[in-house]
């Protein structure tokens, strides 16, 4: 009945539910929601989990330790735990031009101590995930930023932080999180492929891996499921945010399912490895947004409904994958052809070279992908 169990893993931000609606063009529509507070009421709907920027929980440097004890306290009372720490460092005007990429370097060594203090925290809850998330990392002028400055400067403070974690012995890895704009007119790293290639460059790429996020994707109008299975690929798939966005437009962190419906079925699709062993076994993390408009009826709604709709996928991506039809459909459209390699073992090229082809055929041939297509268009609107 799509009710949500700890073995489901799903966790929440706790700014997700607590963001009482400030957007550019009003103010809070909703009351301060307690973080310690939203811990319980998560437990109660399901999740097995929690996250949270520094100053999600601890806006407050004089209630910190009293802070934490009730939290402390939540924790043990709900059985959740926290499975990913991240800093906030992108609404304090003192990183309107960036963290840890600011041009001014007294704003980057005050960023890099805010995460080191923050990895501290993480690592004594026992959360196992640090992102970070450059959201003012980036520019909105031409000359203002020398981006290969910015990339060195990126990634001296991963390096930084990864032999922190290795000297303090911590068990923890480090998830970038890619956004293509918003804050920022264009953010550095701005998709799952920027990411990806800068952790080539890092001391300790294997500490290194990614969080994207459906609707950062979808804002640039990249296919998000395409990018976790590359992600997967490389064993980079540390961590996710689920939410739901209606295409290229600003960033509106719809509950997950809302929005790309197609794409959310098949986000769940390759988290469950898409008919392959490669799957992702981490937690199911949603960051979105409860719109403006709802009261705090509707702020948990929506974080059920999130949990919900990810449940309802995942039953119709399995009924979609253990179809006999499925099978079939998949055979006649060659997916399975994909992974046998292009040239034989031992084989030369000149055999591919000198080979005949019959280019006609080929041309003309069915490819039957169609056919798949509604059935997983079947499955998704749960006619079959
Ligand atoms: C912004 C985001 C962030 C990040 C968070 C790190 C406020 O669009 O998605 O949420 O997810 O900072 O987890
Ligand atoms: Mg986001
Ligand atoms: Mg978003
Ligand atoms: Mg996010």
């Amino acid at each position: 009945d799509y009710t949500p169990t700890r073995d489901d893993k799903f966790s929440f931000g706790l700014w997700t539910v607590g963001w009482q609606g400030t957007d550019v063009f009003g103010p809070a529509s909703r009351d301060l929601l307690d973080p310690v507070e939203a811990t319980y009421r998560l437990a109660e709907l399901g999740a097995a989990a929690v996250t949270f920027h520094d100053d999600d929980l601890l806006p407050d440097e004089a209630q910190r330790e009293a802070t934490l004890d009730r939290f402390r306290t939540a924790l043990d009372e709900t059985g959740l735990i926290v499975e990913m720490v991240t800093t906030n460092t992108f609404s304090d005007p003192v990183f309107k031009e960036g963290a840890i990429t600011a041009n001014n370097r007294e704003v980057r060594r005050y960023a890099l101590a805010k995460v080191l203090r923050n990895i501290d925290l993480a690592a004594s809850l026992g959360a196992k995930t640090f992102v970070m998330w450059g959201g003012r990392e980036g520019a909105e002028h031409g000359a203002s930023k020398n981006v290969g400055a910015a990339m060195d400067r990126f990634r001296d403070a991963l390096d930084t932080v990864c032999g922190y974690v290795l000297e303090q012995g911590y068990d923890m890895r480090f998830a970038l999180e890619p956004k293509p704009n918003e804050p920022r007119g264009d953010i550095l790293l701005p998709s799952i492929g920027h990411a990806l290639a800068l952790i080539s460059e890092l001391e300790h790429p294997e500490l290194v891996g990614l969080n994207p996020e459906v609707g950062h994707e979808e804002m640039a109008g990249l296919n998000f499921a395409h990018g976790i299975a590359q992600a997967l690929w490389h064993g980079k798939l540390f961590h996710i945010d689920l939410n739901g966005q209606h295409g290229p437009r600003f960033d509106q962190d719809l509950r997950f399912g809302a929005g790309n419906l197609r794409g959310a079925f098949w986000t769940v699709d390759a988290m469950l490895g898409a008919g392959t062993e490669r799957r992702y076994d981490g937690y199911v993390h949603f960051d979105y947004k409860p719109p403006r408009a709802e009261a705090m009826d509707g702020v948990w709604e929506s974080a059920r409904g999130c949990m919900r709709n990810y449940l309802i996928l995942r039953e119709r991506v399995q009924a979609f994958r253990a179809d006999p039809d499925v099978a079939a459909a998949v055979e006649a459209a060659g997916v399975m052809e994909l992974e046998q390699p292009t040239l034989a073992p031992g084989e030369s090229l000149h055999d591919v070279r000198n080979a005949s082809y019959d280019l006609a055929g080929l041309r003309s041939r069915s490819v039957a992908m169609e056919a798949l297509d509604q059935l997983a268009m079947e499955h998704l609107l749960g006619v079959r």
